[in-house]
């Protein structure tokens, strides 16, 4: 598998950028570059694109993928759309879900977007501190007569606690969703993540492990959601001339199911580079005090497409903040996913000024997080790199700070 060329890591343990020292990468090393796969395969599904002359609206290379997808999570339907954002709104809207819907503020925005762009009211729940997951204990603490749903995010693509989740929804009526958009090829007890709850809903953004370009996947067992998904996907049209439903355009085109094809072809070497630059990552972190890298159960099957770390700015000498400005001056975009909080972001700051005062392991998680870069552009050796950068900066921090406060820094 080719990786992208276009920067080179230092050999020796080079002087810290921030303190002097030559950046340790020549170009940016972004968290979320694309893994491209096979670029001759893909071209030729283009040229085949282009002699159909079908571009779009539900063709042969749309049902294509979508069959891959529902073999691959082993449900009865797959519905791709344009994006996992107007996925879940399509899905949200074909649920009945109204009134107050529980979610995690611990997520991308899009989660909690997807519903207040219906007029739906996210009420955000605490996760819980080791899974970054919703506690289920806190969802049931906030179901009040206006609640019809929960949305589980499978955050990193760690399964929620679908059990858990599964009975408060049951003991009060509600309908359970998941937000899976990190979790394409991943298990819980065994059992891929796709047909928990009434739906899933997968993200294939250039940044996710397998991408369309811009892509989303509704997977879901039940026969007559999907016959409505598939309905409101594309205007609410049953027929030529008769729509029976409110519906958006949320369709996929032929292009981007070509690269959904050629991501999926290549996705166990991508979840291959991804597992052993995880595992890099995790020798190099190791021993240093106040960092956690997020785990995957290796008894379940992981895509291992974040690289996740909670860094304790008590025991590690440094906050998440300080080691993200270390690593920019090396030329490594770390990115704080998820920062700040969906609550801390508009409209919910305005509407629910409040609400983080119940979010505790929320605010911490979101001061702690930092992701790093993995996937096909990044080789084990980077990492290695990377966490010599980490461990470098860890054992100066006064330093660090002094150059951070001065200026001198990135
Ligand atoms: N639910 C959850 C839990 C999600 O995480 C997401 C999306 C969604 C729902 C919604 O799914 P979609 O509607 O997007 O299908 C990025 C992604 O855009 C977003 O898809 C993803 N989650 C989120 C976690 O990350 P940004 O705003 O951080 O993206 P951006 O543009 O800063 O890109 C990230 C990095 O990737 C950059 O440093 C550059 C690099 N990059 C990006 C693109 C697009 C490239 O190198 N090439 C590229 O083509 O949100």
């Amino acid at each position: 598998m080719k990786s992208t060329p276009a920067r080179t890591a230092s050999a020796a343990p080079a002087p810290l950028a921030l303190l002097g020292g030559a950046p340790r990468f020549a170009a940016p090393l972004h968290v979320g570059r694309p893994n491209i796969g096979d670029r001759e395969r893909f071209m030729r599904r283009v040229e085949k694109i282009l002699d159909n002359a079908w571009l779009t609206n539900n063709g042969p290379f749309v049902q294509d993928f979508e069959r891959r997808i529902a073999d691959l999570v082993e449900t009865e339907h797959a519905i791709a759309m344009c994006n996992a954002t107007v996925a879940l709104e399509i899905t949200t809207r074909g649920l009945g879900l109204k009134g107050q819907v529980i979610v995690p503020s611990f997520t991308f925005v899009a989660t909690a977007h997807a519903l207040q762009w219906q007029e739906i009211e996210p009420v955000f729940a605490d996760v819980d501190p080791v899974t970054h997951n919703l506690d289920p204990a806190r969802v049931e603490e906030l179901i009040t007569p206006r609640t019809t749903g929960i949305v589980g995010v499978h955050c990193w693509g760690r399964p929620c606690d679908v059990e858990g989740l599964q009975e408060v929804a049951d003991r009060h009526g509600l309908q359970l969703m998941f937000d899976a958009a990190h979790a394409i090829g991943c298990t819980h007890g065994g059992r891929a993540i796709g047909s928990f709850g009434r739906a899933e809903v997968f993200s294939f953004h250039a940044t996710k492990v397998c991408n369309s370009f811009e892509g989303g996947v509704v997977t879901t067992n039940d026969g007559e959601l999907a016959e409505k998904l598939r309905l409101m996907r594309n205007f609410g049209f049953a027929g030529k001339d008769s729509v029976i439903y409110v519906g958006s355009n949320g369709k996929m085109s032929e292009v981007s199911a070509a690269m959904g094809l050629t991501s999926l072809d290549a996705f166990e070497d991508f979840r291959e580079r991804n597992r052993v630059n995880h595992a890099a990552y995790a020798r190099g972190l190791a021993g240093l005090d106040g960092l956690r890298l997020v785990d995957f159960d290796t008894a379940e099957r992981n895509n291992w497409q974040y690289v996740v770390v909670e860094v304790d700015p008590d025991a590690a000498g440094l906050s998440r903040d300080e080691l993200v400005q270390v690593l920019e001056a090396e030329n490594v975009l770390a990115r704080r996913y998820f920062f700040p909080g969906v609550h801390e972001m508009e409209p919910y700051r305005s509407h629910q000024p409040r609400v983080g005062e119940f979010l505790p392991e929320t605010n911490r998680l979101c001061a702690r997080v930092m992701t790093l870069p993995t996937g096909t552009a990044v080789e084990p050796a980077d990492a290695t790199a990377i966490c010599e950068v980490v461990r470098a900066a860890l054992a100066r921090p006064a330093e660090v700070r002094a150059a951070l406060a001065s200026g001198t820094g990135a």
